[in-house]
């Protein structure tokens, strides 16, 4: 019957129009979005041979006509061009012509019949007209949503009503719909006029506006486009290139009647409103001065999170991470990870004693970690918010790298039980290019986290900027375009409307593990915060949002005109949770100290002890035995699976490791190898990421091993090291520092017992990361008393290639660090070397020897306690001949040497020595081979710091006094105004109570790193190698 129906409406468009125009009689006058449109239908048309049983064949023999009228017999040709021209019921058909020869008369009837028919290109044209008017809706039909709940803005800063789109900003009001129609069809739209808006045409397979229907009346096929697009959902998604992605959300937003609440939703719904909006209004009672960055015109923030976490966890999820900027951080943290109230009260608190370590930075800025029940699901979800600096977005690459350690400790391998989910303002999510990198990251094997749910908190305005003036693209969310994320903008003052799209988000991220953007178009009902003045910079929307009713107050009357709440049950409601706040407000004042260790957002369990501290204050020896040292050493030289062909350049480059092996040797790949490789076996898991690190910048590494002749067939020999040795991953990165480095610190978050290594390309782009560096790195134990033991290797040295590529930086990780160079601490205290560790804020190195870089690396993770690693690495250095470090140095009792004193002719006879020169890093090498050429090799004594910081008081005061007749000089291939001279000096002579100058041999200062010219860079060598050795050059300054 369905289909004889269809078939009969798409026949006969006069008795379809009544239809539709009974239909719209009946549309509720505050219609919304998403009504449900079921009540269309046409009678059965009145052909002799249209029964139940020949609709499908009738409908067949349509839908070929269609496509091609020749391909049917002329008998339907003809009927179906009668019957489009309007014929009444039981005229239309035409008996088919004789075989043989028939009556003239009747052929001729019947061809005339055929003339009179509108020409079926037209009927074509018209049909494929209505298919891209379909499409049109779905590309830009939320250009037209009524988005904005003020009513003022156009949510893509565009007021225009794209030219394809049959629509009226006022789409209710038919008389406007119908001048708009009129006014596109004067200048053709498609080739459709008004006269067609009652015609019944086929709906192509692309659309679900239908339902139960596969042909609409023209008319009804626009409202019910309108109604899916063009309300208070705009729905992006056509760039998506994945049909079947573009059907699904189609499905979710087309089908009529799918966005349904029940009674108990509703209730559910409008309590957690009631938290959202009493939280922020409690907090403005009792801290009226205060700043908090409320949530108001945007208090459904709340119930949408709680939406798409309770969706999440119904499809499997059980631990949610998130990320999140100042807008709303104190609602969330009370109403979705249910924080104690008490402990939110109590930062408000100014005489509130922190309890340990921590610069106080809390209410805006902490983390926090919390475990419980899902009430909606009754499964356990642990819900994380990860701690975040001012710097807007920059925890994105954090929260992501976080959320994939999870996933890899837990084993799920599809981003199942893990997921996160990150909020964002406007401004910040248009405006900052870490957005972007973090979205690239989104679909790489070793980087992706099997979606992201984004939750953008749109109030249209950035502190006092107007988004006019802030962004050149059409909405803040264009950004997330770019991995084929589907966008749901949504009217914050439609609460449903907002559920029913984070339902659909999450639905999304379960089904295609991929990244898909909320956007809450909404207001910010004061000031950037509760103190400023909105009005000076923004009168006209400020006006309109104090006339603003609130979402809450809204919905409210919407319930109890729906007969779901009544009003007393809506006040009992507020009155309970005002209750709640003000109980925990008097509990509150019993807080006198504030535990920042309960804000952690992730716990080491076990690392610490109960109350927080390192198991031990010692670290044991890093050597390990030569049987473990040899084992790596050949399975580093070799390809440990069959028929597999690498590379002829690179079985040369095995080779030589082998031969190293044999001699007991390592050069500094073949040190990082054993480094990694023995932990590996200790069930460390190693995660060395960064551009190119598979192979080596300096293409000296070669963990990833290629087949010559199988596509993508590669071997990691790491990973063939021990029986039940921990995973290594070593991954090439995008081309993104700040995103790239945010990621690794991220997943060092989230275990101890793992060595994450993140490798600037060279060391100089690390500042594109500085960020992450200054706002997490540096500071992050300060502030969040959150330990990472993330380690940066960067490559480091003036070779003469230039400003470019030369410098690390040394002197800013140098100038960061927290220890005095005034005071000279207690080199007695028993353990001092490990104390010194545990007080600094990072460990800063530059290894003279791979035995020594090996260490620092097996350090890291065998120290009781964690702080992150910088490390100077080199470049010409991974292939001199000198810089080769013996098994001896590498053996059981060996540990790592913070300072490698002089160990030749000088250090026989001390007394001689005229000059002890400090040093650092590859400069050691020119020294050393100067100092042959000069044949001063008993009068000036090397002595080389190889870690700079925490700086080795106790190490270095034992060799000035050693050299009681040295004068002491620094010695840098940097210039002076950069290296490690600021840093250096001043502790040296702390060491020795300023008892001596300390002079300096080095480059002037400079504005660039280094020359580009590979003359000049030999000449400044050589300047500073004369200074080094001349022992008369300082007299004249003493
Ligand atoms: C990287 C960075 N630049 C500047 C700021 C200063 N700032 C703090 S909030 C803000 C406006 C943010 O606007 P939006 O992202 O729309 O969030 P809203 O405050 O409107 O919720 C600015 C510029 C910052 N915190 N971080
Ligand atoms: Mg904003």
């Amino acid at each position: 019957m369905f289909h004889l129906r269809t078939c009969a409406a798409k026949l006969r468009p006069l008795t379809a129009s009544q239809t539709v125009k009974t239909f719209s009689q009946n549309r509720p006058a505050a219609a919304r979005t998403f009504q449900q449109i079921r009540c269309y239908s046409a009678p059965v048309a009145a052909e002799p041979f249209l029964s139940g049983t020949s609709s499908n064949y009738v409908e067949e023999m349509y839908c070929a006509w269609l496509e091609n009228p020749k391909s049917v017999h002329k008998s339907w040709d003809i009927f179906f061009r009668n019957t489009n021209a309007g014929a009444p019921p039981g005229t239309a058909y035409q008996s088919p012509l004789p075989l043989s020869r028939g009556s003239l008369a009747a052929v001729a009837h019947a061809q005339s019949l055929v003339e009179a028919q509108p020409n079926v290109d037209k009927l074509v044209e018209d049909h494929l007209a209505v298919q891209s008017l379909i499409r049109a809706y779905q590309i830009r039909g939320h250009h037209v949503a009524q988005l904005d709940p003020l009513g003022i803005l156009d949510a893509d800063l565009d007021s225009s009503v794209p030219a394809d789109i049959i629509s009226s900003t006022d789409k209710l009001d038919l008389a406007v719909f119908k001048e708009r129609l009129r006014m596109l069809t004067v200048g053709g739209f498609y080739g459709l006029d008004e006269s067609d808006l009652d015609k019944v045409f086929h709906l192509p397979t692309t659309t679900f506006i239908g339902g139960q229907e596969s042909a609409l009346p023209l008319r009804e096929i626009i409202r019910r486009l309108e109604m899916a697009y063009c309300q208070h959902i705009g729905v992006e998604f056509m760039f998506i290139n994945d049909l079947e992605q573009c059907q699904w959300i189609r499905q979710k937003f087309e089908t009529p009647g799918i966005m349904q609440f029940t009674n108990e939703e509703k209730r559910t719904l409008l309590a957690r409103l009631v938290r959202s909006t009493r939280f922020e209004e409690f907090l403005q009672r009792k801290w009226s001065s205060e700043k908090r960055f409320g949530l108001e015109g945007c208090e459904v923030l709340i119930p949408a999170l709680k939406t798409i976490i309770d969706k999440s966890s119904e499809n499997g999820v059980d631990y949610v991470i998130m990320g999140m900027p100042h807008r709303g951080r104190l609602n969330v943290l009370a109403n979705v990870i249910r924080k104690e109230l008490e402990q939110i009260f109590c930062q408000f608190d100014s005489k509130l004693e922190a309890a340990d370590e921590g610069s106080g930075d809390v209410k805006y800025h902490l983390g926090m970690y919390h475990r419980r029940i899902n009430r909606v699901t009754d499964r356990n979800i642990t819900l994380s918010l990860v701690a975040n600096p001012s710097h807007l977005e920059a925890a994105d690459p954090v929260v992501m790298g976080k959320t994939k350690a999870e996933q890899f400790y837990c084993g799920d391998t599809e981003g199942k039980k893990v997921m996160s989910i990150l909020l964002h303002g406007d401004a910040a999510f248009a405006g900052q290019g870490i957005v972007y990198e973090t979205f690239h990251l989104s679909d790489l094997p070793s980087y992706t986290t099997h979606g992201t749910v984004h939750v953008v908190v749109n109030n249209q305005i950035g502190f006092t900027t107007d988004p006019r003036m802030a962004r050149s693209s059409p909405y803040p969310t264009d950004v997330a375009r770019v991995v084929n994320a589907p966008i749901f903008h949504v009217n914050s003052d439609d609460p449903e409307a907002v559920m029913y799209v984070c339902k659909v988000a999450a639905e999304w991220r379960s089904t295609f593990h991929k990244d898909v953007v909320v956007d809450l178009v909404c207001y910010r009902r004061n000031g950037h915060n509760e103190m400023d003045e909105p009005m000076f910079t923004q009168p006209l929307m400020y006006k309109q949002i104090r006339k603003q009713k609130p979402v809450l107050q809204k919905y409210a009357e919407l319930l109890v005109s729906q007969g779901v709440v009544n009003q007393p049950e809506y006040e009992e409601e507020i009155s309970k949770y005002d209750k709640i706040c003000e109980e925990a407000f008097a509990r509150s004042k019993d807080e006198k100290i504030l535990h920042i260790k309960h804000w952690l957002d992730s716990p080491w369990p076990g690392f610490f002890t109960l109350d927080g501290q390192p198991r031990s204050m010692s670290c044991p020896s890093t050597g390990l035995t030569e049987d473990i040292l040899t084992h790596i050493g050949n399975v580093a030289s070799s390809v440990p699976v069959e028929n597999f062909t690498i590379h002829g350049g690179l079985s040369r480059i095995l080779k030589t490791r082998g031969e190293m092996v044999k001699n007991r040797t390592v050069d500094w790949a073949l040190a990082e190898y054993m480094a990694f490789g023995s932990l590996l076996k200790e069930g460390i898991h190693i995660r060395l990421s960064g551009q190119d690190v598979e192979r080596g910048t300096f293409s000296h590494r070669h963990h990833v091993l290629h087949d010559q002749n199988v596509d993508k067939r590669t071997c990691i020999p790491m990973n063939h090291l021990w029986p039940n040795q921990a995973p290594y991953t070593v991954c090439n990165s995008s081309l993104s520092e700040y995103g790239v480095l945010g990621f690794e610190l991220g997943f060092a978050m989230a275990s101890p017992n793992a060595l994450v290594l993140w490798e600037a390309q060279f060391g100089d782009f690390h500042n594109t990361a500085q960020c992450i560096i200054d706002q997490f790195i540096c500071p992050g134990q300060a502030k969040w008393v959150r330990q990472n033991g993330i380690v940066l290797l960067l490559p480091h040295g003036m070779e003469g290639m230039g400003p470019e590529h030369s410098s690390a930086r040394p002197e800013r990780f140098l100038q960061m660090c927290n220890d005095d160079p005034d005071v000279l601490p207690d080199l007695k205290e028993a353990n001092f070397d490990i104390n010194q560790l545990y007080d600094c804020n990072w460990v800063v190195v530059n290894c003279s020897t791979p035995g020594n870089f090996f260490h620092v690396l097996r350090r890291q993770i065998l120290l009781p306690f964690r702080k992150p690693l910088i490390i100077f690495t080199p470049k010409s250095l991974l292939r001199h001949p000198e810089a080769r470090s013996s098994f001896d140095e590498m053996l059981p009792g060996t540990h790592f040497q913070r300072v490698i004193p002089e160990d030749g002719p000088a250090a026989q006879n001390p007394e001689n020595v005229k000059r002890l020169l400090f040093c650092t890093g590859k400069v050691y090498y020119d020294l050393t081979r100067e100092r042959k050429a000069r044949d001063v090799v008993g009068q000036v004594a090397i002595t080389r710091i190889e870690q700079l910081s925490p700086f080795p008081f106790d190490l270095l005061l034992k060799e000035v006094q050693k050299y009681p007749n040295a004068e002491l000089a620094w010695c840098q291939e940097e210039h002076k105004n950069q290296g490690y001279y600021d840093y250096v000096k001043p502790r040296l002579r702390t060491t020795i109570s300023r008892a001596k100058p300390v002079w300096y041999a080095g480059r002037d200062p400079a504005a660039a790193p280094a020359t580009g010219n590979k003359k000049t860079h030999l000449t400044e060598l050589q300047r500073l190698l004369d200074t080094a050795f001349d022992l008369d050059v300082f007299k004249n300054f003493s």
